[in-house]
């Protein structure tokens, strides 16, 4: 007797190649802030301005919160694909998908849910009561952990008002805040020694801020301003930092939006990250502040509102240069 089994829809999807990163010294390349330490505003410019991307620990978010998420994330990406999208509607974009991102024609070895967070509220009433109450605790403990590293770039950038990219983002009437789930089940695609399948491809994020939380299973990456991508060690009791393109312009350039991707894992365990996107009000006007710049300083970038640029943003392939419309040199 020959056993059918249905087919996995994973499989249908184009085969794409990202090279492994070499796990080598670029490891090392990932720097770590102590967010409690006192040095810590100097600490998280430095980083900025040198990759991007950082490690936090000592971020005040209890290890239950972060577990309580993973546990039910994963009941939820294990149940049919129809029940999924009938809780939570196909992503257009906000709602659950798999292996298509955005609407522009990329795809990954992925499936996701990507919601809005408006005053705590995880905007997806049909979803399961637990995971939306595991949801709700973690973004309102991740977004506290974002305004504290909002204050400490503050800081780091010797701005006099601490709070105001804080501001911006956290507890602003009309902020525009996603959060977003990402499964990457185990890959069962075949792919050379040195490249794995791509499960998010190369991009940067277009808001101030994201702040990401894995399980233990690698498959982030890096790209180093040498161009070399850096693996990323997984660690499920930090939050890495990254850089998007918003905070880029609103430093005239000094700090940099990170490129990343995520290779699908090969092994039997599947990766599962949360991503938090801190992005202003629609109508915030995005422009380098004016406290950063040295005297005689041009701006970069022709000036543009959040809602301009996320409009824009999201007409482009994952691994376009956002920005470029917008440099003005
Ligand atoms: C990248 C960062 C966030 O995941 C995201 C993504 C968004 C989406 O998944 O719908 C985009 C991508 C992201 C930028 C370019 C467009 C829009 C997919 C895509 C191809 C939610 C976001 O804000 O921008």
């Amino acid at each position: 007797m020959v056993a059918i089994t249905a087919p996995n829809p994973m499989e249908q999807i184009p085969l794409m190649r990202c090279p492994k990163a070499n796990a080598g010294q670029q490891g090392s390349a990932i720097p770590c802030v102590d967010l409690s330490a006192p040095g810590a505003a100097a600490a998280v410019a430095a980083a900025c301005r040198s990759v991007g991307f950082f490690r936090a620990i000592n971020h005040g978010v209890p290890a239950c919160v972060t577990d309580a998420l993973e546990a039910r994330a994963m009941a939820f990406f294990a149940l049919p694909t129809q029940v999924k999208l009938d809780m939570s509607g196909a992503a257009r974009p906000l709602g659950y998908g798999s292996k298509n991102i955005g609407s522009n024609g990329d795809v990954g070895w992925l499936e996701y849910l990507l919601l809005s967070l408006s005053s705590n509220t995880v905007k997806i009433a049909s979803l399961p009561p637990p995971l939306r109450t595991a949801l709700e605790d973690y973004t309102a403990a991740v977004r506290e952990v974002g305004g504290r590293v909002l204050e400490l770039i503050a800081e780091g950038l010797g701005l006099d008002d601490r709070g105001l990219l804080r501001a911006m983002v956290v507890g602003r009437e009309g902020s525009d805040e996603l959060v977003r789930v990402n499964h990457y089940p185990p890959c069962t695609l075949p792919a050379p020694g040195d490249c794995g399948v791509t499960g998010f491809g190369e991009h940067t994020d277009p808001q101030i801020i994201s702040l990401l939380r894995s399980n233990c299973t690698a498959g982030l990456q890096i790209k180093l301003r040498d161009g070399r991508w850096a693996p990323v060690p997984p660690d499920p009791e930090s939050f890495f930092v990254n850089v998007g393109d918003s905070l880029q312009v609103l430093t005239n350039g000094r700090f940099r939006s990170v490129k990343h991707r995520v290779v699908a894992p090969e092994g039997a365990q599947s990766r599962l990250s949360v991503i938090y996107f801190g992005g202003p009000a629609p109508a915030q006007r995005i422009a380098p502040l004016p406290q950063v710049m040295r005297d005689g300083e041009q701006s970069l970038y022709r000036e543009f509102t959040w809602g301009e640029y996320k409009s824009a943003a999201y007409k482009t392939r994952l691994a376009d240069h956002r920005l470029g419309p917008f440099e003005l040199r």
